[in-house]
């Protein structure tokens, strides 16, 4: 029997479907997961699939420990899932819905719409060993050993400190797994990204003319992208501007803390991405450009 995800009472709950904060403004709409607080895990891994053909099936297996979180950044696709006993689709279409996927769960994603981006944040960094590929094989364990322990995100050192200047902010071409079922991209913590990923949020639904940001923050540095369309984002150190422009969800801008940025020239259907180092903290911003200037001069 199929569960929408709507809160049913005649059937088990096979993961969740959870509501993210959306924030509404003039400039268009901004939705955020902070782990440990939107999801019940620390963030080891951030992958997005896109470019998905119309009827591919993706990602039929479980994981042994891993915890997920699924959101449809952009358009729409089903999460269907199956605990052994239970199944639920949860069809998903609006950004600040996401699916939480508990450990030793079957999941496939299909249906997926032209245009597509589907994000997951994942609970532990890509592991080979924890994938279980055999539907068969799955049945027997989530009957035996329904119950594994969780892996959380690891701990890893401190960073080092980073210059705080334009020219440390840097496009990265970002790791790309192409095959007929479209592309995916892959960071995991300290690894493809140099920081622990606390938080992610992306804007949407952004208003043409629209400017986002005018501000830095102290401590915060983040990977954005473009996970839809276009926009450019104007990088300011106090001393030198720098103009970049990002139009793919396989390349990353580096923005590094103590940097002033705007961004601008969305086009339509744009998403911008971040992959935030904190959780959100009103006290990181600087929203002032003279009290960043005084910053920067240590004043
Ligand atoms: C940045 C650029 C690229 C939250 O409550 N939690 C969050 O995680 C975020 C990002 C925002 N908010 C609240 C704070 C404001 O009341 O959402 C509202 C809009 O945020 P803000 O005006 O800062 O939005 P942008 O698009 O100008 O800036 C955002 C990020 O805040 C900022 O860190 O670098 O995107």
């Amino acid at each position: 029997m199929w569960n929408t995800g709507e809160g049913r009472q005649d059937v088990p709950e096979v993961g969740r479907m959870l509501r993210l904060p959306k924030i509404i403004d003039d400039r268009g709409n901004l939705s955020f997961i902070e782990e440990s607080l939107h999801i019940p895990f620390k963030i080891a891994r951030a992958y997005w699939i896109y470019d998905v053909p119309g009827g591919e099936v993706r990602g039929s297996h479980a994981f042994r420990r891993q915890e997920e979180f699924i959101v449809a950044i952009s358009g729409s696709f089903d999460v269907v899932l199956d605990n052994g006993g239970s199944q639920a689709r949860y069809p998903l279409n609006r950004s600040y819905m996401g699916v939480y996927v508990p450990p030793m769960t079957w999941r496939t994603l299909e249906n997926f719409s032209t245009n597509s981006l589907c994000l997951v944040l994942s609970s532990m960094p890509y592991d080979p060993e924890d994938y279980i590929w055999d539907y068969e094989a799955f049945r027997r364990m989530s009957r035996v050993d329904g119950n594994m322990p969780l892996q959380r995100g690891a701990d890893v050192p401190a960073s080092v400190p980073l210059p705080s200047t334009v020219y440390g902010c840097n496009i990265f071409e970002l790791p790309k797994v192409h095959n007929r079922s479209g592309n995916l991209t892959a960071l995991n913590n300290r690894v493809e990204v140099p920081f622990d990923v606390k938080r992610v949020y992306y804007t949407y639904d952004i208003p043409s003319g629209a400017v986002r940001g005018g501000h830095a923050h102290r401590k915060l540095q983040q990977y954005l992208v473009a996970a839809g369309g276009s926009f450019d984002v104007l990088l300011d150190d106090g001393n030198t501007k720098k103009l970049v422009h990002l139009d793919r969800p396989d390349h990353a801008l580096h923005i590094v803390p103590g940097i002033w940025r705007e961004l601008l020239n969305f086009s339509s259907c744009a998403v911008c991405l971040v992959l935030a180092s904190e959780k959100y903290d009103e006290a990181d911003y600087i929203r002032n450009y003279d009290d960043f200037i005084a910053y920067k001069q240590g004043r």
